[in-house]
C-alpha cells in the first residue's frame, strides 16, 4: 500500500488533484490509516495513472475519463475510444476544409452543433481536426492556404460563441491575449469560451499583444485574472518578466497561462500563478474561481 505522497511522487500527480479527483469525481477510494491517512493499493494506482494518461496526453475531460472507466466496468485496461463518436464528422470535416468547401464545412460545423454540446465540438471535433491539419501541413502534404483556410474557419465559428454568450457582471473579469510573436490564438479562444459559458466577462484581446500597457488596463478595468497562451517559446522570458512586475504591481492577480510550449517552458513559483498542461481547466476554475 502506498502514502498519497508516495503516489504522488510515482504519478507526478500533485497530490493536490488526487483528493480532488477523489472528491469530485470518485476516481479511487483509498483505504484509510487509523490515523485517517489515505492508503492506494496497487490497483487504485494504476487507475489514477489510467486517468492521468486520459487527461495529459489524450486531452480527455476528467469528467469524460470517469465515466469511461465507469462505462468500462472499472477495467482501465481496454476502455472505449470516447472520440469514436466524433471520428466521421471530423474526417468529413477536415476534407471539406481541406477542399476550401465552406458551404460543406459549415453544414458539418451546424450539424455537429446541433448533435453534441459546442464544447464537446471545439475540443473533439474542431482541435483534432485542426492537429491534423497541423500535422499535415509540416509534412508539406498540405499548403498554407489550406492550413490558414481551415483555422480562420474554426476562429470565425469560436467568436460566434464568445460573442453571443451573456456575461454576469458579479463575477470576476478576465483578460486573456497572446503575448507579441505569438499568432496562435485558438486555443487561448476556447479557454475565453470555457470561461464565458461560465458567466465571466473576458476582454479578449487576441493574438500578438504587446505587453506594453496591459498594466494599466488591469487597472482601469478592474481584472482579476488573466489568462495568456504560449505556442512559440520565444515570448516566454519577457512575460515571466512582465507577470513578476504586474503581480508586485497587485498581489491578488490570478494568473493562468497555457498553450503547447508550457510544458517545457520555465515556470514562476507562485501561488498567484498556474500553468495548463491539459484540460485541467474544471480543477484549476474550482480551486482559483469559486
Ligand atoms: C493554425 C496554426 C497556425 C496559424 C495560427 C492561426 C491563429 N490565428 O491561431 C498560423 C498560420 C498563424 C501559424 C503560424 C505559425 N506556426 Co502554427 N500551427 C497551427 C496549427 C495547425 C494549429 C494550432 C491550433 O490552433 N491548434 C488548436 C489549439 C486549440 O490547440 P493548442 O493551441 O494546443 O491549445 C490547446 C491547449 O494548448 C490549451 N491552451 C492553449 N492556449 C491556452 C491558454 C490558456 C490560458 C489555457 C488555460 C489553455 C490553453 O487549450 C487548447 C485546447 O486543448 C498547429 C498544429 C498543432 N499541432 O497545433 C501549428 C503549429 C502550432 N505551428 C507551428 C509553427 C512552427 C508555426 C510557425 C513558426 C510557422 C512559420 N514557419 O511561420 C508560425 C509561428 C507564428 C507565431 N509567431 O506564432 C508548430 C509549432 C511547433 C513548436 N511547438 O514550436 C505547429 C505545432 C505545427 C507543426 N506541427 O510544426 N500556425
Amino acid at each position: 500500500m502506498y502514502s498519497i505522497k508516495q503516489v504522488s511522487e510515482r504519478l507526478d500527480i500533485p497530490a493536490v488533484t488526487i483528493r480532488a479527483w477523489e472528491n469530485r469525481y470518485n476516481v479511487v477510494t483509498p483505504k484509510r490509516t487509523e490515523g485517517g491517512h489515505r492508503l492506494y493499493s496497487e490497483k487504485d494506482v494504476e487507475t489514477l495513472k489510467w486517468i492521468k494518461k486520459q487527461v495529459h496526453e489524450k486531452d480527455m475531460k476528467i469528467s469524460d475519463a470517469v465515466r469511461l472507466l465507469q462505462d468500462s466496468a472499472q477495467e482501465p485496461v481496454t476502455p472505449p475510444s470516447e472520440n469514436d463518436k466524433f471520428s466521421e464528422l471530423k474526417d468529413q470535416l477536415y476534407t471539406a476544409l481541406i477542399n476550401l468547401d465552406s458551404q460543406k464545412a459549415n453544414q458539418l460545423a451546424d450539424l455537429a452543433f446541433s448533435l453534441y454540446d459546442y464544447e464537446e465540438v471545439f475540443h473533439h471535433i474542431m482541435v483534432k481536426v485542426l492537429y491534423k491539419v497541423g500535422d499535415e501541413w509540416e509534412t508539406g502534404a498540405i499548403s498554407v492556404a489550406q492550413e490558414h483556410f481551415s483555422s480562420q474557419f474554426i476562429i470565425n465559428r469560436c467568436s460566434q460563441f464568445l460573442r453571443v454568450l451573456p456575461v454576469n457582471p458579479l463575477h470576476p473579469k478576465i483578460l486573456a491575449f497572446c503575448p507579441e510573436g505569438e499568432h496562435h490564438q485558438i486555443g487561448l479562444m476556447i479557454f475565453s469560451l470555457f470561461l464565458k459559458k461560465k458567466g465571466h466577462d473576458v476582454i479578449y484581446l487576441g493574438p500578438n499583444t504587446p505587453l506594453e500597457g496591459l498594466a494599466d488596463l488591469i487597472k482601469m478595468k478592474d481584472i482579476s485574472v488573466v489568462a495568456i497562451s504560449l505556442t512559440n517559446p520565444d515570448p516566454v522570458g519577457k512575460v515571466e518578466d512582465w507577470i513578476r512586475t504586474t503581480l508586485k504591481m497587485d498581489p491578488s492577480l490570478k494568473f493562468i497561462v497555457g498553450g503547447s510550449c508550457i510544458k517545457d517552458c520555465p515556470k514562476i513559483e507562485s501561488k498567484s500563478v498556474t500553468y495548463s498542461l491539459g484540460s485541467d481547466w474544471d480543477e484549476w476554475y474550482e480551486a482559483f474561481m469559486r
